[in-house]
């Protein structure tokens, strides 16, 4: 016989929150929804969700309640009336915000006798439930364990660390890193296209040269860790002379070229910092607070 699922409440049914009860109902997680705008649970309560009228009501029918609204702003507004029902309970909280404010919640919720988790959501709703798809989780390790098994329902769970304000502080990070990775290949896309190559065509050697590139982060990760940037396999100064290229083929066909002017200027500021001989991985110089 097998052990029944853990009861679920998931406050908030935009795009996201409903990807994560119908997950969760997938998974055959007895699961309680609200949403402030009550016609949102309707196709969750037809795949046997049960809708709540109140959040009170919500929070009471389950150990773990899985928040997931606009901002911290649209949570507390949520929350905060019905506070006292979170004792004894655990929020998991995947609206996004900043790191401070992931750890004044934890303080919140510890005031009020409740667990906490903060979480982030690195996929977009039709990701959710994919086990390829990761969830960043920080707060307490005995919290995470304890519901570790439900929260994979939703897609890989990742424990980043005790700290609350790590799962937005690397979402931070990783959604930049998204921007400027998909900001650089449209302005690729942009220059092959200008003269005739459709975005088709180049993706695919655009996805085969981030795999190369995904090897460039690990060479350079303990470099940076280090503070140590031998220049053996490709310089700054060589860098700069590169990415002139990049600037008059793309000035040539009239593509904005303000992405690779921003990063040549800050490989010359590495390089008149006195990194020109050192490996890329000395941009960081620049980048990060000068106080280190
Ligand atoms: N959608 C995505 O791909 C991203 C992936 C990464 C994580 N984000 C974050 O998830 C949060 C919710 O995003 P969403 O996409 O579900 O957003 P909406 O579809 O716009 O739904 C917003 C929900 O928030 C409720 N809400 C807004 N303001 C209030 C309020 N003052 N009081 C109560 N609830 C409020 C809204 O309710 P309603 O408008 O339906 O009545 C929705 O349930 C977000 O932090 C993303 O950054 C998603």
């Amino acid at each position: 016989m097998t052990a029944p699922q853990q009861a679920v409440t998931v406050l908030g049914l935009g795009q996201m929150g409903s990807a994560l009860a119908a997950a969760l109902l997938d998974r055959g997680h007895p699961t309680t929804v609200w949403n402030r705008t009550p016609d949102k649970a309707g196709p969750l309560v037809e795949r046997g969700a049960r809708a709540a009228a109140t959040p009170q009501e919500a929070i009471a029918a389950s150990p773990l309640v899985i928040a997931c609204v606009l901002d911290y702003e649209a949570l507390h507004t949520v929350v905060d009336p019905v506070a006292d029902a979170l004792r004894g309970r655990t929020l998991v909280n995947l609206t996004s915000g900043s790191p401070e404010q992931a750890r004044e919640a934890v303080a919140w919720a510890g005031s009020l006798g409740a667990g906490y988790l903060d979480g982030a959501i690195m996929t977009t709703p039709p990701g959710v439930g994919d086990p390829a798809m990761m969830f960043l989780y920080s707060g307490s390790e005995e919290v995470f364990e304890t519901h570790r098994p439900t929260l994979a329902a939703l897609g890989d769970p990742l424990h980043l660390g005790a700290d609350p304000g790590l799962a937005s502080l690397y979402d931070a990070a990783l959604l930049g890193l998204m921007w400027s990775t998909m900001t650089g290949w449209l302005h690729g896309t942009a220059l092959v296209g200008a003269e005739g190559t459709p975005a088709a065509a180049f993706t695919p050697v655009a996805l085969r040269w981030l795999t190369a590139v995904s090897g460039f982060l690990t060479r350079y990760a303990p470099q940076v860790d280090a503070g140590h940037y031998p220049g053996d396999d490709a310089t700054v100064d060589v860098q700069i002379a590169a990415i002139d290229h990049l600037i008059h083929a793309a000035g040539a066909r009239g593509v904005d070229n303000a992405l690779p002017e921003l990063l040549k200027a800050m490989m010359e500021k590495a390089s008149a910092a006195g990194h020109g001989q050192d490996s890329y991985a000395a941009v960081i110089e620049v980048l990060r607070p000068a106080s280190r």
